[in-house]
């Protein structure tokens, strides 16, 4: 099983140092389990992060960025992904919650079955938020159905203008908020909340975004339920910690940090609820549970949360530096756990690994050969996610707006020159959106990226550049 959460930092949880929030059920995997301290996403964005995940390829390759509601499914069909080579391996294949990977070929009549999706890329089940909580449509589909739709209300969406008939916006109808937004996420109103994108119709289909983790959790669980006597993966993608943070009642004030910090303890509550259904049904010895993040924190995304009013003395990376979107440690380093009792060891692992690796790994794992074209990217490295071995990758990539090029402890960001940082990013970021400069840094006296070393090592630049450009031109599995 492999627990995804949105935007969640290094430093969110209980066992790396958590400040203003608790996560006793993430803690109770960690220090049951195996605790990560250098695994990363590919990526400082959710849709290129699982856009590797599922395939093994770097996202780059197929200029994967965050896609909007409406764009048409990035990945292949054609292309074997990690849930094909599970099902192949006799698994039955499930994904519930956030899936921002585009769905259809364009123009989705939402009212029909929308394909291609997570059916033609093998899973036997899904349950999907189609894009973000702060996008339209803002409706479940259940194996590539709207969920509830009343026909005689169908569904139409645009991400350029109001569509006569739609939704008010939260630009006209700003008395209809209950959580104000920047301009960029003031279209259409639904649930009180203003999103990215117009909307008309499915009015029974809307999701209530304060139910959204009940929802989620019991699909989950019901679908752990269903396969209990059957090989099953389950990819459950949260949409807890991403804005819009709207905790249920049952979560508000459970943190000192306000919604951002609420939304962490109502997702570790739903951690708990899927580990408690396997341990009540004698599957906990059976099933190894991936836990981690597909993107580094962020305080302000666009909505007046307060997250960075309230986040006290709490650090949402750690110690390390930036943010989701921006290429310092902390927007790919992530909470990563591997939790399997009887076969992973507790303990911690400084392990350089990608969740790229994921896909030959657990290949590995089921006994999947992997043919050439497959997962062109991916390490086989399941002996060092199950703590059997600190030594993995040996290059590690890392994108943002800029690349950067782990080797051991050593960072370099390569330079992005006559780029222009997008208006949002420069009116909420310190650090730019683009890095202009070439950057060294050594993790290992300097986690904290603080101190650019690149003149004091231009052999190791020059060989961290030549490496990136490789990586850039040819499959790197084997780097
Ligand atoms: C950004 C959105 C942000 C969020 C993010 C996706 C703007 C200005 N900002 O483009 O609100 O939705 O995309 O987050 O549109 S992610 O975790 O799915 O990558
Ligand atoms: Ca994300």
């Amino acid at each position: 099983m492999l627990i995804y959460i949105d935007d969640l930092g290094y430093g969110d949880i209980g066992v790396n140092g958590a400040k203003g929030v608790k996560t006793p059920n993430i803690d109770y995997l960690a220090n049951n389990g195996l605790n990560f301290t250098d695994a990363h996403s590919t990526a400082a964005t959710c849709t290129p992060s699982r856009y590797s995940l599922l395939t093994g390829q770097y996202a780059f390759r197929n200029k994967a960025q965050i896609l909007e509601g409406d764009a048409p499914l990035i990945i292949d069909p054609n292309r074997r992904t990690l849930a094909d080579i599970l099902q192949d391996a006799g698994y039955t294949t499930g994904i519930v919650g956030k899936w921002h990977l585009g769905l259809g070929a364009g123009n989705v009549d939402w009212n029909k079955r929308v394909s291609p999706g997570p059916a033609e890329l093998g899973f036997d089940y899904s349950f999907l938020i189609p894009a973000t909580g702060d996008r339209v449509p803002t409706v479940f589909l259940e194996n590539q159905f709207v969920a509830n739709l009343d026909p005689e209300d169908p569904i139409t969406i645009n991400y350029g203008k109001q569509i006569p008939g739609g939704y008010p916006t939260g630009r006209t109808n700003p008395e209809l908020l209950k959580q104000y937004a920047d301009n960029y996420h003031l279209s259409a109103v639904t649930n009180g909340i203003s999103r990215i994108g117009y909307m008309k119709g499915g009015e029974k289909a809307l999701w209530v975004d304060e139910k959204i983790p009940f929802v989620l959790t019991t699909k989950a669980t019901d679908f752990i339920d269903k396969n209990k006597n059957n090989p099953f993966f389950l990819m459950y993608s949260f949409h807890d910690i991403h804005q819009p943070r709207i905790a249920n009642v049952k979560f508000i004030g459970s943190s000192s940090m306000g919604p951002r910090g609420d939304v962490i303890a109502q997702m570790d509550w739903a951690v708990g609820e899927v580990t408690k259904k396997l341990q009540e049904l004698g599957l906990e010895e059976k099933t190894l549970i991936i836990f981690t993040s597909d993107n580094g924190p962020i305080l302000d995304d666009g909505y007046l949360d307060y997250a960075r009013e309230l986040v006290g003395d709490h650090k949402p990376g750690g110690p390390y530096k930036g943010s989701k979107y921006v290429v310092y440690e902390a927007g790919t380093r992530m909470p990563t756990i591997c939790y399997w009792p009887g076969v992973i060891k507790p303990g911690t692992s400084q392990a350089l690994l990608s969740q790229v690796d994921l896909y030959a790994s657990l290949a590995d794992l089921v006994g999947q050969k992997l043919k050439n074209e497959d997962a062109p990217d991916s390490q086989a490295h399941w002996d060092a996610w199950a703590g059997k071995t600190n030594t993995a990758r040996t290059y590690l990539l890392e994108e943002a707006y800029n690349y950067a090029l782990r080797k051991d402890h050593w960072k370099y960001i390569q330079p992005k020159e006559n780029a222009t940082t997008p208006g949002w990013m420069t009116a909420k970021f310190v650090d730019p959106g683009f890095l202009t400069q070439a950057q060294l840094f050594d993790l290992k006296n300097d986690p904290g990226e603080t101190r650019n070393v690149s003149n004091d090592y231009p052999e190791l630049v020059e060989e961290l550049e030549k490496q990136l450009s490789e990586i850039f031109k040819n499959p790197s599995k084997t780097k």
